[in-house]
């Protein structure tokens, strides 16, 4: 087989055409107002709401600095539990707040929280569950709920890949106390570096804008030990861009996924990530489980290699073995989460991603 002359990495970002983003940051010249929650930061929180159908909706400089604002700005203590199949965020989150993260499984078919292991967790230490809607696959959010309520714990969903998704008909951004949406370059939507958090308490509000611009309550008082997490003028007017091309991008993925899953369902061997018909799903990712097939994961990513395609091992290794917590917390407590991690592969999806590509990518794995 021939080998792919061009490079194709397992993404591309959106990005708009470049007039219609100097269009809309060229205001900014005029105001000379760069950053500290401006014009086009209001506009894109006004969009955003509008967008996800929530009531509210705070913006950050990245996704995970709104998982560590919203973490502190609910004064959390103690355990929470979660995942460790999921990027280092999540886990980092909860350990720079200063909360002890306990790894609850992922159940086999969506590589999310498995429900039916989360309350043997639970001490009388546990103040929060941060599940992860992992490649944009939705968490049992009734069972979560159920059990929270049950033991008065707070929910705050590791939504970074799931911007956009509904759970019959409803945002999934209204679902627990708080979702937090990643909106980096590498995500459906983007702001080149951006982050949200959506959340049911709306005097959450106030705290939020406060720790995210160093705990200022006022032009003489700072009331909270705050960083600096603000999303800038620039980043906003890209989101403002990128939301107008949203529905039309989502639509491109579907197709190339379409793709995949025709060229690919059905083969001994190979699991693909099924949707429930409930879930209208944004297309994020294409994770793919070797496991019985006539290769392994590391020899399917090696072959697509020599072919200049660039797969990733989204979640290899799993956050509970990574270097800085090997010695804090052991990946055997969660079997399933390691299995899964170490026989996955998510393969290039990105908006405009040729269809000729992806069937060459089928071809070189089912050769
Ligand atoms: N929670 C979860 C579950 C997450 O997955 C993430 C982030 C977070 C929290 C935290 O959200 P943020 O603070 O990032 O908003 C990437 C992303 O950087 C990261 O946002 C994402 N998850 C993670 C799953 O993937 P890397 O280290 O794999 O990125 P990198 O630089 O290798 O890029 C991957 C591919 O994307 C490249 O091969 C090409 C493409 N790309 C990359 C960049 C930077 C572009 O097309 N344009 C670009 O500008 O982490």
């Amino acid at each position: 087989m021939k080998q792919n002359e061009e490079t194709i990495l397992v993404t591309r970002s959106s990005i708009p055409d470049l007039y219609e983003y100097i269009d809309e940051i060229k205001s900014i010249w005029e105001t000379h107002w760069l950053t500290n929650m401006g014009e086009k930061h209001k506009k894109l929180e006004y969009e955003l709401k509008k967008y996800l159908k929530v009531d509210n909706i705070t913006l950050f400089t990245n996704g995970h600095l709104a998982l560590e604002n919203i973490l502190a700005g609910l004064n959390l203590k103690g355990e929470v539990i979660t995942t460790p199949f999921t990027f280092a965020s999540t886990t980092h989150a909860i350990v720079r707040n200063g909360l002890t993260p306990v790894f609850c499984d992922i159940n086999k078919e969506d590589y999310t929280i498995d429900v039916s292991k989360i309350e043997k967790l639970i001490t009388d230490k546990t103040c929060a569950i941060v599940p992860v809607h992992v490649y944009g696959n939705i968490c049992n959010v009734k069972e979560i709920d159920n059990i929270a309520k049950k033991y008065n714990l707070k929910v705050i969903y590791d939504a970074a890949h799931a911007f956009g998704v509904k759970i019959n008909g409803k945002s999934v951004a209204n679902f627990g106390d708080a979702s937090m949406f990643s909106f980096h370059a590498t995500k459906v939507f983007n702001t080149i570096e951006g982050g949200a958090v959506c959340y049911k308490n709306s005097k959450l509000e106030k705290t939020l804008n406060d720790i995210k611009n160093f705990g200022i309550t006022g032009p003489e008082t700072v009331e909270y030990i705050g960083g600096n997490a603000k999303m800038n003028e620039f980043q906003a007017a890209m989101g403002i861009c990128n939301l107008r091309h949203l529905n039309v991008e989502i639509e491109k993925r579907r197709k190339v996924v379409e793709k995949y899953n025709y060229r690919l369902k059905n083969v001994k061997g190979i699991k693909l990530n099924k949707i429930p018909s409930n879930i209208e799903t944004n297309y994020a990712y294409f994770p793919v489980i070797f496991d019985g097939y006539k290769l392994s994961r590391d020899e399917v990513f090696e072959k697509l290699k020599e072919h200049n395609i660039i797969a990733r091992k989204y979640f290899y290794p799993l956050t509970n073995s990574h270097k800085c917590y090997k010695e804090r917390f052991k990946c055997e407590e969660t079997p399933i989460a390691e299995y899964i991690s170490d026989r996955v592969l998510t393969l290039p999806l990105y908006a405009d991603l040729d269809l000729k590509i992806v069937d060459k990518i089928c071809d070189i794995i089912l050769e």
